[in-house]
């Protein structure tokens, strides 16, 4: 029998009405994003709340403007501000319990200090030093994350560990809207929903990945729609709504608590600085789309409903204000002093044996310093 006759015998039954796996409903973000301040939902808010996110977020403006201050003085080797995001930095810092990891990348040093790391502390790495500066098991806080994204398989791997021995973490990982596009984002969801591990992914859209603009950086629909590829929740949120950020990331961070498994918050934001102090915002989009944004700035949304609300007064904002001046006082007086770095010690600690390449490089450093020292005039120093 030919393999053509075999197949005119072969009477195959009809398969079986497909099904999706689950119902994706549920699983689709909001059409718009969430937002609390200036709806309904405001008057629901707790006061006590509302005046602990905005006296983080007084104190989160100054900490990025003396953050980028420092880089101007040479005092700071880098600063990737976060002026226009705080509302995501504080949010995500206050939902978390003490027993909670946060996995920031490296725009989140505001998120870091708002868990409780010292503000000095958590400069040491975009100062140039060669480790993270504070103790990463302290605060339950990862170190700030440079290579795009892999802070996220980190965090799942983290979260579901902790459910396997059954201790109460969870896990909360930043991301920018850039870095949903990496490899180690899709590894990192797919991973964290099939284990249903208690972790939750916070995406910072704030337009930009340096001067790729988002529609060049994805098709997607939303950021957050990419949850339900996933099999898990995607929420859409105003990223300036202070409360309304608290909100969702509180929810996600209950739901994955009580076992629901991981979620996928998109927060729409702006990055009203430049990507870095090394950056010219004006090279790649105009003042009027800036402008546009200060005027949905997250400081004045809170004030705004605190003020209709009767909960903040001059006397208040003058507090806050004095608390963040007393602060940043603080920054400059520990900044200012030379930190005593060894450039050669980003060499020691890289591989037990280091590779040919990383000798080569240290051979070059230590090369390039000893002839700098050479031309350097008398008590010069390379700090
Ligand atoms: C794996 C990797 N590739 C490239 C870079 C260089 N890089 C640093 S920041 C950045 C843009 C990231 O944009 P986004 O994820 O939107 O975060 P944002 O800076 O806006 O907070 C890129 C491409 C990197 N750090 N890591
Ligand atoms: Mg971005």
């Amino acid at each position: 029998m030919t393999v053509m006759e075999q197949r005119g015998a072969y009477r195959p039954t009809p398969p079986p009405a497909w099904q999706p796996r689950m119902d994706p409903a549920p699983l689709l973000p909001d059409a718009e994003p969430y937002r609390v301040l200036g709806t309904e939902a405001a008057a629901k808010a707790d006061p006590e709340l509302l005046r602990t996110l905005y006296a983080q977020l007084v104190r989160g403006r100054r900490y990025n403007a003396q953050a980028t201050a420092l880089t101007k003085q040479g005092r700071l080797a880098v600063y990737p501000s976060t002026t226009g995001q705080e509302a995501c930095e504080v949010a995500a810092a206050l939902v978390l319990k003490e027993q909670d990891w946060l996995f920031p990348s490296y725009r989140d040093t505001l998120a870091v200090v708002a868990r409780g790391v010292d503000p000095v502390e958590a400069l040491t790495l975009l100062r140039g030093d060669w480790h993270t500066g504070y103790d990463p098991y302290e605060h339950r806080v990862a170190p700030l994350c440079t290579p795009l994204a892999t802070q996220l398989p980190h965090a799942v791997g983290l979260a579901h560990a902790a459910r396997l021995k059954g201790d109460d973490v969870v896990a909360l990982a930043m991301v920018g809207d850039g870095g949903t596009s990496e490899g180690d984002f899709h590894e990192a969801l797919n991973f964290a929903a099939v284990w249903q591990a208690p972790v939750v992914f916070l995406v910072q859209n704030n337009g930009f990945a340096i001067s790729v603009p988002l529609a060049k950086q994805t098709a997607a629909p939303s950021l957050a729609h990419k949850a339900v590829g996933y099999g898990m929740p995607g929420r859409l949120v105003d990223g300036n709504d202070a409360a309304a950020v608290h909100e969702v990331l509180s929810d996600a961070v209950r739901h994955a608590r009580a076992g629901g498994g991981p979620t996928l918050v998109e927060a729409i934001t702006y990055r009203v600085d430049a990507h870095t102090n090394a950056d010219d915002a004006t090279r790649y989009r105009g003042d009027a789309e800036v402008e546009t944004w200060r005027e949905h700035d997250p400081i004045q949304l809170l004030e705004r409903e605190l003020t209709a609300r009767g909960l903040l007064d001059e006397a208040g904002k003058q507090a806050a204000r004095d608390a963040a001046e007393a602060m940043a006082a603080d920054l400059r007086a520990h900044m200012n002093q030379d930190p005593a770095l060894d450039p050669m010690d980003l060499f020691t600690h890289v591989y037990a044996e280091p590779t040919s390449q990383l000798r080569e490089q240290r051979d070059q450093v230590r090369a390039e310093l000893e002839a700098e020292a050479e031309t350097e005039p008398e008590g010069g120093t390379h700090r």
